[in-house]
C-alpha cells in the first residue's frame, strides 16, 4: 500500500477556540499553530506526497483536523456526517475537494441518524476498525460496514470508553505493528498484532503516521520515537503542541489516500 495524496486544511484563526477536553493545556498560539501546520506540510512535500492544501474556514474552529470529514479508501470515499455539532457541516465543505478525485459513482455518505468520524476509523489493509464513541454512533458505524462490504472491504467495530477517537490511542504503522495506549492495549481485536505499548505518560505519542514507509511522530515522546525507530522506520518529529491543546493530532491533521 502507498499513499500518493493528502489533503490538509490551513487553521484558522479560531483554531484557538477549538473543542478541548483539556483547557487546563491553555488555548492554542494562532501563529505557532501556522508554523506547525507548515512544517506538516513541507514533510508531506519532502516525502513525495502532493499535497492539496486547502484555504482556512473561518466559521469552523476544528476544520484544520480535515481527517474527521471523510474516509478515503482504494475504492470509495466515505462522506461523514461528524458527531459534533459544531463540525458536522465541515464535511459537506470538503465533499467537493473530494470529488476532484473520486468518480460520482464512488462517493458514499453516512447520514442521519448515522453519525461518523474518522478519527474513529483505523485501515488495516482492506479491513477498517471503527471506534463507538461520542462522536461516531452504531447507525453510523452500521451504515459504514455496508459500504464498506458493498466495495469488497470489510469493517468491525471497537467500543470506546475513554479517548476521543479511536485513533487517539491506536494506530496502525502496517507490517503487522500496532502501537497500543491505555484501553487498546488488552483488547481481543488486536492481539493478533505485533503491539508496541505506549506508557501512559507518553499516551500523545500514540498518534503517529505511516506514509510508505516513513512514520511521522509527535516532538516529545521519546519511548514512542526510540520504538519506532527500533523497528527500522525511518522517522520524522513534529512539533504539533498547539494541536494537542485541542485533542487534535497528527493524523487528524491529514486525509492520506
Ligand atoms: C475535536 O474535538 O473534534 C477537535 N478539537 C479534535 C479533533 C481530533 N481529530 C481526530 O482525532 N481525528
Amino acid at each position: 500500500m502507498a499513499f500518493s495524496n493528502i489533503i490538509v486544511r490551513r487553521p484558522c484563526p479560531a483554531v484557538c477556540d477549538g473543542i478541548t477536553s483539556a483547557p487546563e493545556l491553555g488555548k492554542p498560539d494562532y501563529e505557532n499553530a501556522l508554523r506547525q501546520h507548515d512544517a506538516y506540510i513541507q514533510a508531506l512535500v519532502s516525502l513525495g506526497l502532493e499535497v492539496d492544501v486547502l484555504p482556512d474556514a473561518p466559521e469552523f474552529p476544528d476544520s484544520c483536523f480535515v481527517e474527521d470529514t471523510a474516509v478515503l479508501t482504494r475504492e470509495c470515499a466515505i462522506i461523514d456526517n461528524p458527531g459534533a455539532g459544531t463540525r458536522n457541516a465541515e464535511a459537506e465543505l470538503m465533499e467537493p475537494i473530494i470529488r476532484r478525485y473520486y468518480p460520482e459513482d464512488r462517493i458514499e455518505h453516512i447520514v442521519a441518524p448515522g453519525t461518523l468520524e474518522g478519527g474513529d476509523v483505523m485501515m488495516v489493509g482492506d479491513h477498517f476498525y471503527v471506534g463507538r464513541s461520542a462522536r461516531t454512533n452504531e447507525e453510523g458505524i452500521r451504515q459504514f460496514i455496508a459500504i464498506l462490504e458493498k466495495y469488497g472491504l470489510s469493517g468491525s467495530e471497537v467500543p470506546l470508553e475513554e479517548v476521543l477517537h479511536l485513533k487517539t490511542g491506536v494506530n496502525y504503522l502496517e507490517d503487522n505493528n500496532m502501537l497500543v495506549s491505555g484501553e487498546f492495549i488488552d483488547k481481543p481485536e488486536f492481539a493478533k498484532y505485533n503491539k508496541i505499548v505506549v506508557p501512559e505518560e507518553e499516551a500523545y505519542g500514540a498518534n503517529c503516521i505511516w506514509i510508505n514507509g516513513t512514520v511521522i511522530v509527535p516532538e516529545g515522546y521519546p519511548t514512542v520515537l526510540k520504538a519506532v525507530q527500533d523497528l527500522g522506520y525511518e522517522t520524522i518529529v513534529l512539533d504539533t503542541s498547539e494541536f494537542r491543546k485541542i485533542d487534535g493530532g497528527l493524523s487528524c491533521l491529514s486525509l492520506r489516500f
